[in-house]
């Protein structure tokens, strides 16, 4: 399998759990600030919504979006839950998708003043409200890390290059996921420790 992936980019999500899985893949680099691969080649002609991640594989073609990216890497292994957890690790991908990560574009795409302070108030408040709903525990779902406590993970070390408010309860789940041999082995591939 090929992941298209941008160092600390949302795509870590995806290379952790490709690691975690066993899942055999080769990750191509794309530098995203000019839509190429590491080799030179153009990233839009590969995949013309421009996004990591991506992934390549012969059961699915070309797969990009990280709801369906994740959810298909965590089907390929055994980290998928099953039952009402299953819906509830959707759940989380899509607020985490669009309540979080959709948060962070006036920080990413540098924004005024004006519009970061406001992005960085809406994200911690969503933050609260994640934890909020972890109600205590460890993991996003059941008890044992899905993908989008990956994806989770991924967003707190932004949180942290940008500043953002965070709970108590988050930043441990920052430093426990952080403990994680798959999360070490695909942050050191991306070369961010
Ligand atoms: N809706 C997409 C968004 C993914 C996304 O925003 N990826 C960022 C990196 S975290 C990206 O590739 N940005 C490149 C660009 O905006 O052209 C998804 O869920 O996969």
């Amino acid at each position: 399998m090929k992941l298209y992936y941008s160092p600390g980019a949302c795509s870590l999500a995806s290379h952790i759990a490709l690691i975690e899985e066993g899942i055999e893949h080769e990750a191509v680099k794309v530098d995203l600030s000019k839509h190429e691969t590491e080799k030179g080649d153009d990233f839009y002609a590969i995949s013309p919504r421009g996004y990591v991640p991506a992934i390549e594989n012969d059961d699915i073609g070309f797969l990009t979006g990280n709801p369906a990216v994740l959810t298909y890497l965590a089907d390929r292994g055994d980290a998928a839950p099953s039952g009402a957890d299953r819906y509830r690790m959707l759940e989380w991908t899509g607020f985490i998708g669009t309540e979080i990560h959709g948060g962070y574009h006036p920080l990413f795409g540098g924004d005024s003043d004006d519009r970061q302070a406001k992005a960085k108030e809406n994200l911690a408040g969503k933050y609260r409200l994640t934890e909020t709903l972890m109600d205590g525990g460890e993991w996003l779902v059941g008890d044992r890390a899905t993908v989008a406590d990956n994806y989770l993970f991924v967003t707190l070390l932004w949180a942290d290059k940008f500043g953002i408010e965070l709970p108590e309860a988050l930043k441990t789940f920052r430093a426990r996921n952080k403990e994680r041999p798959a999360v070490k082995q695909a942050m050191e591939a991306e070369g961010l420790i």
